[in-house]
């Protein structure tokens, strides 16, 4: 009997312009564009086995050897749903290929970052999760077509399916159709830019991304400014610092978008706080540390939660652990050089 299984893995991205807030909950359409780097470490990746079979009663998923529940017109409900649909064109028009969309899936994802690392799985995990898919059903999608896919299980996860720097456009069609992941610049163009990430606090956090994005879309007047009046121009300048490969105007624009994401965090009602008295202290150090070089020499970027990430040419990040363990003497190199663990005690 034949065997129908695939295998694929997808990495974490980490937004340098961030998405924040959706126009449409449902299609999972953004109320901005945004453009992050993919991480290219072989420990931050999602990787996804896929497996459709006739003696399979429903689709089934397991996540780090747990089972998860698929519920009905949930978002991986949809993803799978949207993945099988397109395999059933592609029978249509083959009438010899088996009839893979008629079976039911399992699927076993698993992270090989630990849960302690304090990242977000839900970008590489979804992007794995459509791409394994993806694979089993040969369908024939490039990365672009099947970020609109991915994005219906997270927004984030359209961006995980290239390497490099990728941004997503926002789209303006009410099906969601043209909001979507493109490649900015493959990795290679730029591979001098590393990304050092500090674990500050493991703690799951407060907050949920998807309820702390609909909150302030609703009592942020911030944000309606930002939308309108920052990222676009902020996108276009990002894009033409990273093909010119201009260090300080990329660094420079990472740091205001993420203070900027911060700030409508904090003018949500009620407030948001992602930040604690380490991550700031982190501000504060990269801050003096360019300030005292005269120079941009790394930029800080922080997601829904405590952890930072810095942003780096290759030669300075040894001089940025230093110092970063000079503040934290504590701090445990995790899991290598590019991952620092910064004990959050006494904070
Ligand atoms: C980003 N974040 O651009 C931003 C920056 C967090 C801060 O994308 O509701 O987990 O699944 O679409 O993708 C987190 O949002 O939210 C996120 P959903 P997601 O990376």
């Amino acid at each position: 009997m034949a065997l129908y299984q695939a295998t694929v893995s997808a990495p974490v991205n980490i937004a340098c312009i961030k998405y924040w807030g959706k126009r449409d909950t449902k299609l999972i359409l953004p109320t901005n564009s945004s453009l992050s780097v993919t991480l290219d470490q072989d420990h931050l990746r999602s990787t996804t086995t896929s497996r459709a079979d006739p003696s399979f009663d429903k689709d089934r998923l397991w996540l780090n050897g747990k089972e998860e529940s698929i519920e009905a017109g949930g978002r991986l409900a949809t993803c799978i749903s949207e993945l099988k649909r397109l395999r059933a064109v592609v029978e249509a028009q083959n009438p010899t290929a088996p009839k893979l969309s008629t079976y039911s899936v399992h699927i076993a994802s698993r992270n090989n970052f630990p849960t302690a690392a304090g990242l977000a799985s839900s970008a590489s995990g979804f992007a794995a999760l459509v791409a394994s898919l993806a694979a089993l059903y040969e369908l024939p999608a490039n990365p672009s077509q099947l970020s609109v896919i991915a994005r219906q299980g997270s927004g984030s996860a359209c961006r995980s399916l290239f390497g490099g720097f990728v941004a997503w456009e926002m789209g303006s069609a009410p099906d969601g159709s043209d909001s979507l992941a493109v490649e900015v610049a493959p990795r290679e163009h730029w591979p001098d830019i590393h990304a050092l990430i500090c674990v500050v606090s493991d703690d799951k956090k407060g907050t949920s991304s998807t309820s702390g994005m609909q909150r302030t879309v609703e009592t942020s007047p911030l944000l309606q400014h930002r939308i309108a009046q920052v990222v676009p121009a902020r996108m276009d300048s990002i894009k033409d610092a990273i093909l010119r490969r201009d260090f300080p105007t990329f660094a420079r624009i990472t740091m205001q978008d993420s203070n900027q994401f911060h700030a409508v965090a904090l003018d949500t009602e009620p407030p948001i706080f992602y930040l604690n008295d380490v991550s700031r202290a982190i501000i504060a150090i990269i801050t003096e540390y360019n300030r005292a070089a005269g120079a941009i020499k790394a930029a800080y970027t922080y997601d829904a939660g405590p952890n930072a990430v810095i942003y780096a040419p290759k030669e300075n990040i040894k001089e940025i652990v230093e110092l970063l363990l000079r503040y934290f003497p504590q701090a445990q190199p995790f899991p290598d050089p590019f991952a620092l663990h910064v004990d959050n005690q006494g904070s």
